[in-house]
């Protein structure tokens, strides 16, 4: 049997710390689908617009080799929704959001892989803005 992997994530501004965290989630099966955060739910979210608009960020997301297939995620609280949707065994998250959904372990296993040290967007951002 085939094993779905799901996870979640804006992606903007794509640095290493992304490529490693999907690298990783496809490792724990044979299938990855990949959430990417609508423009919308961002500016919701964070309170501001992607660097990266929502088309641009799936266009890299889906040009990944560990990447089978993205959709995009309209709303953090639809996650079970979309598990069940794709068939997903495992929901894989960053570490910087450990605990968040473990009420979904009655549907999938849910893993939370730590993250890459000393790198996110908003630094890039800011080291860009201090140039
Ligand atoms: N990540 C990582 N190491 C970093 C930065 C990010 O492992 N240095 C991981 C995050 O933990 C997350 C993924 O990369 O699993 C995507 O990170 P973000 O784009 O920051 O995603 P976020 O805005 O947290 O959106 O439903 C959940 C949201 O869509 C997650």
């Amino acid at each position: 049997m085939s094993r779905t992997v799901i996870t979640f994530g804006t992606f903007d501004v794509f640095h290493v710390g992304h490529l490693r965290v999907l690298q990783r989630a496809a490792a724990l099966g044979d299938r990855l689908v990949v959430g990417v955060s609508a423009d919308a739910l961002n500016i919701r979210k964070k309170g501001r617009a992607p660097v990266f608009s929502e088309r641009e960020r799936i266009e890299i997301v889906s040009a990944l080799r560990v990447v089978d297939e993205v959709f995009v995620e309209e709303s953090l609280e639809l996650k079970r929704d979309y598990v069940l949707e794709h068939s997903a065994d495992v929901l894989v998250m960053g570490d910087d959001w450990a605990g968040r959904f473990d009420e979904l372990s009655d549907v999938c296993e849910v893993v939370y892989l730590p993250r890459t040290p000393a790198i996110s967007t908003t630094a890039i951002i800011e080291h860009i803005a201090d140039l």
